[in-house]
């Protein structure tokens, strides 16, 4: 039997039909615009039924012995109700607020999403922290400052295409398809990586910029469009603000200035800014090459700048505004006492931009557990995720998580994370559980994940453990529901949607017919209802209320101030296509045909250091050293070197985030700088 479904082994979501027998998952096909033998195959989903039936998933709750030993089985009931007394116990000795739920990306941002922050907001706590600050969300935050929500590029339909930071082929095949298909109907593609990606390499012009430099390549675009009057004089007319502003921001960074520092040449950067402000329609593609970075806030303004000023905001083929669906929101904010500051406080236009992002800075639980800033944490609940790999410097992390009073994780795995736990509940994969994930309630049309099969052994779905420790800790009223459905079915209430419609309607649902240029007809949802090049609410706050309007800051790469002894730049880059950050090494069928935890030298480097190709050579930064295996290659440019992503949970010795630091965040986002830092390399006696 065929059902259709969503893929959330990654972050992508792609519409799949899944293949099941007798109630088990056989096989499972992405969906696509494409005929199958022309679809992009995705390895993870290939290995879906090994993932799903893995020897490895925890299938029952486990409580750590009372001598440290260790884990004991338990009923569910017992698991949940020493959660539930932990909550209350907590609360009592030290309020509501002392204790935390972290969510890393697994379960998904939609209704997974909202399920938590109800339950906390109604037990009296704001400390519900995503990961956002490092993934899309500070990204998010800076389209929605600027046009009032984020874009989509419309890839297939686009004449030219800028695709910057982003590496699809590897992370959301989906998109790759749209890329290669215009690509191949004659569009220039430009490729902004400062590695020689597979993309960079079928580009007609690839930019190797230096890591972390994006927002001056930015600005210098922006000025060269305005001073050659490239740009859309009509849209920035009738539906900007601050184009003045913007301007002369944007006259500090000429392409002559800028480009050494960013490792171009003013000819390279003239040519892109003419080519994409000249070619129409054009899309940006912009992705986590930007994040993970202080200046993520500002470079990713300025780049959606990019696309307001050469009109190709809500044009077919450009970068398209979403039709977001009426769901309702369901995260009773509004009970939570008057006056409570979450955590993440000092990042209040963060964790307001959007009525369900909430708070993203994860950092922040750190700091409150080993500093007790603002306040102090005594207890977290993990759920789909493992920061203990995942988050900058893993080593003060680790620290921090070893100290809490209580650690209930939720997940399918015994991760580096759950090791520490004094509770573990055990979560069914997304086959196995129907939800109402974010990117199909972000945009038409929309597309159910549908429980495809039952959860595995005794694993519950992230909804029912919610809703059942909600009633545990008094909630009934507020979690009345029995099933994924009926919560779903009250949600998309306001839609007029229910999921049995949506069943109904497996190969995607519109409630809304496709509409461009929006903006003709309905203001933007920023304050002034234009695009904003100047943002009045960031004035307010203090902040440049248009990028990089005060300067270039500082170097935004971690330790650069200490580059005589870590000479070499560390780029966290290639994630690896059969992999989700620090998941799926334990599936045979993936690791077997994986590279492994490599380091990617310039062949210059590695011989002046005579390293040999193969052998496992240490990389030191200053807060810690890891091991991986050296791989020669000229896609890095020399001076810097590429390292595996996501490689900790396998192998502890090779956990990239043991050499990032959490100590200077972005000022508006929170973000820290895991994706470059200096480094060095020694070879190991
Ligand atoms: N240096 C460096 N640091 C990074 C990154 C980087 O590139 N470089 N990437 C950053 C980014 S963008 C992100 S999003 C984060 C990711 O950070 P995390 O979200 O912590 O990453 P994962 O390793 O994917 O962990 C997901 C966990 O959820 C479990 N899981 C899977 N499905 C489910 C489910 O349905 N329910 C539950 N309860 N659990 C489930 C998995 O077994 C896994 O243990 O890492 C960030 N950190
Ligand atoms: N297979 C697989 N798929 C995934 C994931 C995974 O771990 N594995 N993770 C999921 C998650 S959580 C996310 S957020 C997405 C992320 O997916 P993408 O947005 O594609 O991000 P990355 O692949 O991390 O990085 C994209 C590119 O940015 C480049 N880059 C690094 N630093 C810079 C820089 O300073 N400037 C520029 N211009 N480019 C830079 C890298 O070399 C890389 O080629 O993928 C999702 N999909
Ligand atoms: S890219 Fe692969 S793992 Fe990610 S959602 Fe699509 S099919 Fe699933
Ligand atoms: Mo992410």
């Amino acid at each position: 039997m065929l059902i259709d479904t969503v893929c959330r082994l990654c972050s992508s979501c792609c519409p799949i039909e899944a293949e099941v027998e007798n109630d088990r998952l056989i096989a499972a096909q992405r969906k696509s615009f494409l005929a199958p033998e022309q679809r992009l195959a995705c390895p993870k989903l290939a290995a879906a039924p090994e993932i799903v039936y893995s020897p490895e998933r925890l299938t029952t709750p486990l409580i750590k012995k009372t001598d440290g030993s260790g884990f004991r089985t338990a009923t569910w009931d017992e698991a949940l109700d020493l959660v539930a007394a932990r909550f209350r116990q907590h609360k009592e000795t030290s309020g509501a607020e002392s204790i935390a739920w972290l969510r890393g990306m697994a379960a998904d941002w939609g209704a997974p999403w909202d399920y938590p922050n109800r339950l906390m907001h109604l037990f009296g706590s704001p400390n519900t922290i995503g990961n956002g600050s490092i993934c899309f969300v500070a990204r998010d935050f800076a389209h929605t400052y600027t046009y009032g929500s984020m874009a989509f590029p419309e890839a297939k339909g686009a004449r030219c295409l800028i695709v910057w930071g982003k590496n699809d082929g590897n992370t959301a095949l989906g998109a790759a398809e749209g890329i290669h298909w215009a690509k191949a109907h004659g569009a220039p593609l430009i490729v902004i990586d400062p590695v020689q990606t597979a993309l960079a390499r079928k580009a007609d012009i690839w930019l190797q910029i230096k890591p972390g430099h994006d927002g001056l390549l930015a600005m210098a675009m922006i000025h060269e469009i305005i001073k050659d009057n490239l740009y859309d004089a009509d849209f920035v007319e009738n539906y900007t603000i601050g184009f003045t502003e913007l301007k002369e921001a944007a006259a500090q960074y000429p392409a002559e200035k800028v480009a050494e520092a960013i490792w171009l040449t003013a000819e390279q950067i003239r040519q892109v800014a003419r080519l994409y402000a000249t070619t129409k329609p054009a899309a940006i593609i912009d992705g986590n090459g930007l994040d993970m970075h202080r200046e993520v806030f500002d470079t990713t303004r300025a780049v959606a700048m990019l696309r307001a000023l050469t009109g190709n905001l809500d044009q077919p083929g450009g970068d398209v505004l979403p039709q977001p669906i009426p769901a309702r929101n369901i995260q009773m904010k509004d009970r939570l006492p008057a006056g409570m500051v979450p955590i993440t406080g000092d990042y209040p236009l963060f964790n307001t931009f959007s009525d369900t992002w909430g708070n993203q800075v994860q950092g922040c639980v750190i700091n409150a557990i080993l500093e007790g800033t603002p306040y102090p944490l005594k207890m977290v609940v993990v759920q789909s995720g493992n920061p203990l790999i995942t988050m900058a410097d893993s080593t003060r992390t680790r620290q921090a998580f070893s100290q809490l009073e209580t650690l209930v994780v939720i997940d399918l795995f015994l991760t580096e994370t759950a090791k520490l736990a004094d509770v573990i509940l055990p979560a069914a994969s997304c086959f196995e559980k129907t939800q109402l994930n974010r990117s199909s309630i972000r945009n038409n049309p929309m597309f159910l994940q549908n429980a495809v099969i039952p959860p595995v052994g005794g694993s519950w779905p992230d909804w029912r453990i919610v809703f059942e420790l909600g009633r545990r800790l008094g909630f009934e009223a507020e979690f009345p529901w029995q099933t994924a459905e009926a919560a779903i079915d009250y949600q998309l209430e306001p839609a007029g949607v229910t999921v049995a419609q949506l069943r109904q309607n497996g190969k995607g649902l519109r409630i809304e017919e496709q509409r461009y240029q929006k903006y003709r007809e309905q203001p933007f949802k920023t304050p002034s209802g234009k695009v904003e090049f100047f943002s009045a609410r960031l004035a307010e706050a203090g902040l440049p209320p248009v990028p990089f309007q005060r300067g270039w800051r500082e170097d935004p790469i971690s330790f650069a101030e200490q580059s005589s002894a870590y000479p070499i730049l560390g780029i966290s880059g290639s994630r690896d296509i059969r992999f989700t950050n620090s998941q799926f090494r334990i599936i045979p069928a993936l690791l077997n045909k994986s590279a492994g935890p490599v380091v990617d030298i310039h062949p210059d480097d590695a011989q002046a250091q005579d390293i040999t190709e193969g052998e496992y050579i240490r990389i030191e930064s200053p807060k810690g050293a890891i091991e991986m295996i050296a791989r020669f290659s000229s896609t890095v440019r020399p001076g810097t070197i590429r390292l595996a992503w996501g490689w900790g949970d396998y192998q502890p010795a090779s956990n990239l985030n043991t050499l990032t630091e959490d100590d200077r965040r972005g000022p508006v986002t929170g973000t820290s700088t895991s994706r470059s830092f200096m480094c060095r390399l020694r070879k190991i006696q």
